[in-house]
C-alpha cells in the first residue's frame, strides 16, 4: 500500500502539530506504521490522499452512524450554510433539538447544548457540585470522559493506550477529589460511599464502556448504581456521548431501563460535526446560570450547522426499521469476525452491542480495566495493520470501539470478514 503523500504530510505537520496529530491516538504510535491522512469520506467508506480507499469502522469514533457524507444530511447543511454559519443567538434549530431529544430520551426534561462531549461531562459535573453542594465524584477505572481535568484520572481510550491513564497537569486537589471504583463492580462503589457518605456529589460512568475497548455492563451493574446513589443523594451521570442515538434512539438508558439523573451526549447527535449536549431533571437544570448559580456558556453552542446536521440525524434514526438494520448488520459481522479468529486458532473475547463492537485477544472474560488489559496489545497491532493493508480501517487502539453504520453493505461486511480471516491466518 502506497502512502507517500501521508508520510510526507506527517513529516510537516510534526514540525508544528505534536505528533503531527490534533487527538493522540491518531498518531498511531500504539500500532506503529504512517497514519494514512483522509481527503474524503462516502457512505462506508474513507479515502487517503494517496488514493487508498478503506472500509471505515472507526465512524469519526462514532458520529458517522448514517454512513459519510450522507446525501440528506449534506442536502440540509448546504441550506444551512447559506443562511450563516453562527449567530450567537437564540435559534429555531436549537428548539427543535431540545424537543428532539427530550421526546427520544425519557430522562431528560430538559437540555443544555454545547460543542464537545468533553464539554458536556465538564459542565455535568459542575452541575452535579453546584446543585448537590459536594465536591467528590465517582467515575470508573477506565472509563474515559472527555479530557476533563477531574475525569483524567485513570482515564481509558489515549490514557490507557499510551500507558498514562493520569495526566500531567492536573492540580493533585482537584484529582484528590476524583475518586475510582472498579466497572462492573459494585461493591468498590458502596465502599467510597462508606468512607465519604455526605460527599460524593455525582457518579458518572458510560453504561457501555467504550473507551477500554468495548465492555457491556454486568446484569444489575447499572440498577445497582441507580440505587446506591439514590440512597445516598448522589447524582447518577450517564456518559452517553458515545452510546446516545447509538444503541437505540432512547441509548443505554432505555436498552437497560435506568432513570439517570443527568446524560450527557455528542458524537451522533452532530451528525459529524462538533457538538455535545447535557441535560437531565428539571430542578437540577434549573440550577444553571442565567436561572441559577452554576455558570456555563459557549460562543458556538447550539450552533446552527451542527444542530443542522444532528437534527437531520436524528429525523433519519426514527424511522421505521433503521435500528433494526444496525442490530443485523452488527450481528453479521461480530459473528463472521468471530468465527474467522477462531478458525485461526486464535482466542478472542468478542463483544458487541447492536452497532457497536471490540474484540480482546485474551483468553480472560473482559469485565473491567484489569481485565481488558490482559489483551495481548502487539497481536492487536498486526492485526489492525493486517487489515490497514486489506483495506479495512479500524481505531488505530485495542481500547476503542469500532461501529458498523447503516451505509455498510452486506459487501462490505463480506469483505472485512474474508480480511480478518486472511489476517488471522497469517499471525
Ligand atoms: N479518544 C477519542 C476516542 N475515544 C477521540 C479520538 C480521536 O478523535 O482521535
Amino acid at each position: 500500500m502506497k502512502l507517500d503523500t501521508s508520510i510526507a504530510l506527517m513529516e510537516r505537520a510534526k514540525k508544528i502539530i505534536p505528533a503531527g496529530v490534533n487527538s493522540p491516538v491518531r498518531a498511531y504510535l500504539s500500532v506503529g506504521g504512517h497514519p494514512p491522512f483522509i481527503k474524503e469520506a462516502k457512505g462506508a467508506t474513507i479515502t487517503d490522499v494517496d488514493g487508498n480507499t478503506y472500509i471505515d469502522y472507526v465512524a469519526s469514533w462514532g458520529p458517522m452512524i448514517l454512513g459519510h457524507a450522507h446525501p440528506r444530511v449534506v442536502e440540509a447543511l448546504n441550506q444551512a450554510t447559506r443562511r450563516g454559519t453562527s449567530y450567537g443567538a437564540p435559534t429555531p434549530l436549537e428548539v427543535e433539538m431540545a424537543e428532539e431529544i427530550i421526546a427520544a430520551v425519557p430522562s431528560m426534561d430538559w437540555v443544555r447544548m454545547v460543542s464537545s462531549g468533553t464539554e458536556a461531562t465538564m459542565s455535568a459535573l459542575r452541575l452535579a457540585r453546584g446543585y448537590t453542594g459536594r465536591s467528590k465524584i465517582i467515575k470508573f477505572e477506565g472509563c474515559y470522559h472527555g479530557h476533563v481535568d477531574s475525569l483524567l484520572v485513570k482515564a481509558g481510550s489515549g490514557g490507557m493506550t499510551f500507558g498514562t491513564p493520569d495526566s500531567a497537569g492536573v492540580p493533585e486537589g482537584l484529582a484528590r477529589e476524583t475518586l475510582i471504583a472498579r466497572f462492573n463492580d459494585l461493591s468498590s462503589v458502596e465502599t467510597l460511599f462508606a468512607q465519604y457518605p455526605e460527599e460524593i456529589a455525582g457518579v458518572i460512568v458510560e453504561p457501555i464502556a467504550g473507551n477500554m475497548g468495548m465492555i457491556p455492563p454486568r446484569e444489575g451493574f447499572l440498577e445497582g448504581l441507580r440505587e446506591i446513589t439514590r440512597r445516598h443523594g448522589t447524582l447518577l451521570i450517564f456518559d452517553e456521548v458515545i452510546t446516545g442515538f447509538r444503541v437505540g434512539l432512547t441509548g443505554a438508558q432505555g436498552l437497560f431501563g435506568i432513570d439517570p439523573d443527568m446524560t450527557c451526549l455528542g458524537k451522533i447527535i452532530g451528525g459529524g460535526l462538533p457538538v455535545g449536549a447535557f441535560g437531565g431533571k428539571a430542578d437540577i437544570m434549573q440550577a444553571l446560570a442565567p436561572l441559577g448559580p452554576v455558570y456555563q456558556a459557549g460562543t458556538l453552542s447550539g450552533n446552527p450547522l451542527a444542530v443542522t446536521a444532528g437534527l437531520t440525524t436524528l429525523r433519519i434514526l426514527k424511522e421505521e426499521g433503521v435500528y433494526e438494520q444496525l442490530e443485523e448488520k452488527g450481528a453479521y459481522l461480530g459473528k463472521g469476525v468471530a468465527e474467522a479468529y477462531r478458525d485461526a486458532g486464535i482466542s478472542i473475547q468478542s463483544h458487541r452491542v447492536g452497532s457497536m463492537f471490540c474484540n480482546f485477544f485474551t483468553d480472560t472474560p473482559v469485565t473491567d480495566y484489569d481485565t481488558a488489559k490482559s489483551s495481548d496489545t502487539d497481536l492487536f497491532a498486526r492485526v489492525f495493520t493486517g487489515l490497514l493493508e486489506e483495506g479495512i480501517y479500524i481505531a488505530p487502539s485495542q481500547f476503542e470501539t469500532g461501529f458498523v453504520s447503516l451505509a455498510h453493505t452486506k459487501g462490505d461486511l463480506d469483505r472485512t470478514i474474508e480480511a480478518v480471516r486472511k489476517v488471522a491466518k497469517g499471525l
